[in-house]
């Protein structure tokens, strides 16, 4: 079925928003029996990918040359570092830094958020090390003490990390306090629920399934609506001055 042309999808400057029915799947070296959505990656101005990536029963993924990080969006999935088997289900997320010979095979289909970036080191830092979680031990901080916009943190706020990965949940009504302007910029994906996102100079009606990239310095700003809390997972470069090491 068409739609004539119309989408809610949109790419500006500094922002893309991409909804499901935009979505094109692709394979990728390294993997058998996963499609991948591409949803931010160098092409687009990001520095840092994100994607999609969709298993079949059986389908396999191997490690890749920066650092990794993933969130199980459904199904589970089977990590495999040196021997050692780490069943993850949904809510289930893992970090691997560059280097971790590492695999992930889906024992029926699965779904997961896969988030990659080149690690900027600092000099004569300790090392990222590998992270294994589910975000439901994760606890929830109220964002600027608002207990209505809670935040969890799924790596852990120090030097070693050089990105950041949260998710954020939002009760009806509730709204982020301020329009954000920053120098980090976002990867985002609608988990749960919806509401109007503020990107640029415009306002758009988003869902869970949606994603949404905004560049360094775009404004932003969110407000939840709907009869259920809406949630998304966001990905931000973080810890690491502007000018380089
Ligand atoms: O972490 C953040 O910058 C977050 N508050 N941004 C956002 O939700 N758009
Ligand atoms: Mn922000």
């Amino acid at each position: 079925m068409h739609h004539l042309g119309a989408t809610r999808s949109s790419l500006k400057h500094d922002h893309l928003l991409q909804t499901p029915d935009t979505f094109v799947r692709i394979p990728l070296p390294g993997a058998n029996g996963v499609d991948f959505i591409v949803h931010a990656s160098p092409q687009l101005g990001a520095n840092f990918t994100q994607m999609t990536a969709e298993f079949s029963a059986g389908g396999t993924l191997v490690a890749a040359s920066g650092q990794r990080f993933i969130y199980v969006l459904e199904g589970e999935l089977d990590l495999v570092i040196a021997g050692d088997r780490h069943p993850l289900g949904p809510g289930g997320f893992a970090f691997l830094p560059a280097g971790t010979d590492h695999s992930f095979t889906a024992m029926e289909a699965a779904k997961a958020a896969l988030i990659e970036k080149i690690y900027a080191p600092i000099a004569d830092g300790p090392a990222a090390a590998i992270v294994i979680g589910n975000e439901t031990s994760v606890a929830e901080v109220p964002l600027m003490g608002d207990s209505s916009l809670r935040v969890r943190s799924l790596l852990p706020n120090t030097d070693e990390y050089d990105f950041a990965v949260n998710t954020m949940t939002y009760d009806p009504g509730a709204g982020l306090s301020m329009v954000e302007v920053h120098v980090m910029e976002h990867g985002l994906l609608m988990l749960e629920g919806g509401g109007i996102y503020k990107l640029g100079d415009s306002w758009y009606p988003v869902e869970a399934g949606d994603f949404i990239w905004m560049a360094p310095y775009c404004p932003q700003w969110f407000g939840a609506i709907g009869k259920k809390p809406a949630k998304y997972l966001i990905y931000k470069d973080w810890r690491r001055h502007p000018l380089g090491a």
